[in-house]
């Protein structure tokens, strides 16, 4: 399969390693309105079919999906530019600015009757990805509560400004990625309870979110997020997990140590990820996860299956992300089934 990228900003170069990776796709052009970055992106990567202009890239074709690496802003008119065009999409998180755009981009995509994935790539972290399995395995019974958490206090605002300039931050921008671990793991929600804090001055958003879900199935999650909290080692940018169930005990530690506690049973492993070539520390834990995710959307493609992170999937993780806001700024509890 032949893709195009559009937006050559700070993520799409472990995007663009992760498509040279995959197998079964390559990326044939390139798009970014800032010529610079695209010239970068260009040369880094081999890539001489390069467009400033998005309209421009798609009307000239020759590629069956597209990959959105831009921020939110510009998703849903290139999404609806994409559906025009009649290509795959793959869009990045966060995947809307609220519940209409993301409900209109769907009916764009499943119009064409092509595919719609969010590249929503945190549950494709290798250690992450064998807690789930575990747990849908029943290693320890059925889960009745969880915590999914994330606490760092990592300077994110160097590698990416803007985090420091919206009305929103933590639940929008890294809360969304716990938030669907904790789907990934127990299932659809139906309500959510959250509170909000700014401890760092220098922002606009709140940098703290405390959130207590409701799953369908049973459990109870306390996905809880901080970008405000000094602590060593520092764990960026790890998820961190406790899961009780009927039969025993999960735990995901720092250091990307996985426990699962049955019978009076111990099992201890190392689920670290693996360094990549192209990859760094502390951030290769995220880019393996993006190969990954790329390559389940061409194997899903390939099969004619539905990515996990579908956009209809991703929509009931964006509604949380809203729900959590209304939650917090009405201090109350908010039930799914109000969005
Ligand atoms: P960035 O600002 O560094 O890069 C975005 C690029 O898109 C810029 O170069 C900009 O010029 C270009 N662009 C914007 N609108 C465009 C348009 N209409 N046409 C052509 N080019 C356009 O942003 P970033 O930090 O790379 O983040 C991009 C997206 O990736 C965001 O949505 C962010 O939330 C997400 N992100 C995801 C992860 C993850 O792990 N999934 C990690 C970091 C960022
Ligand atoms: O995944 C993300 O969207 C990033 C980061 C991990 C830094 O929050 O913005």
């Amino acid at each position: 399969m032949k893709g195009a990228l559009i937006g050559c900003g700070f993520f799409a170069r472990n995007q663009l390693h992760g498509w040279a990776d995959v197998t079964g796709a390559e990326i044939v052009a390139i798009c970014d309105r800032d010529e610079t970055r695209l010239a970068e992106a260009g040369e880094a990567f081999g890539i001489d079919r390069r467009y400033a202009d998005a309209a421009e890239m798609f009307a000239a074709g020759g590629f069956d999906f597209v990959d959105i690496a831009t921020t939110v802003p510009s998703h849903r008119p290139l999404v609806e530019m994409a559906a025009a065009a009649g290509v795959h999409v793959i869009c990045q998180k966060p995947f809307a600015l609220n519940m209409d755009d993301a409900r209109a981009m769907i009916a764009a995509v499943e119009a064409t009757g092509k595919t719609l994935m969010v590249h929503e790539n945190f549950r494709w972290q290798s250690a992450v990805r064998a807690a789930i399995e575990a747990l849908r395995g029943g290693a320890i019974g059925t889960p009745f509560f969880g915590r999914v958490s994330f606490r760092s206090g990592y300077d994110v605002f160097s590698g990416q400004p803007y985090l420091a300039e919206g009305e929103r931050f933590i639940i929008e921008d890294l809360g969304i990625h716990i938030l669907d671990i904790a789907r990934a793991l127990f299932g659809d929600v139906d309500r959510i309870s959250a509170t909000t804090r700014r401890i760092n001055p220098n922002i606009r958003g709140e940098d703290v979110a405390t959130m207590l879900l409701s799953h369908g199935g049973g459990v109870t999650s306390v996905v809880d997020c901080s970008y405000a909290t000094r602590r060593m080692p520092e764990t960026f940018p790890e998820t961190l997990l406790e899961i009780d169930g009927t039969q025993g005990s999960l735990r995901l530690d720092a250091g990307y140590r996985l426990t699962i506690q049955r019978d009076g049973q111990e099992e201890v492993r190392d689920v670290s990820p693996p360094v990549l070539p192209w990859a760094e520390r502390p951030w290769h834990n995220i880019q393996e996860s993006v190969a990954l995710i790329q390559q389940h959307f061409v194997d899903c493609l390939a099969a004619g299956r539905t990515p996990e992170t579908s956009g209809a999937d991703n929509l009931r993780t964006f509604a949380l992300v809203e729900a959590a806001y209304l939650s917090a700024a009405e201090g109350r509890s908010v039930a799914l089934s109000e969005l």
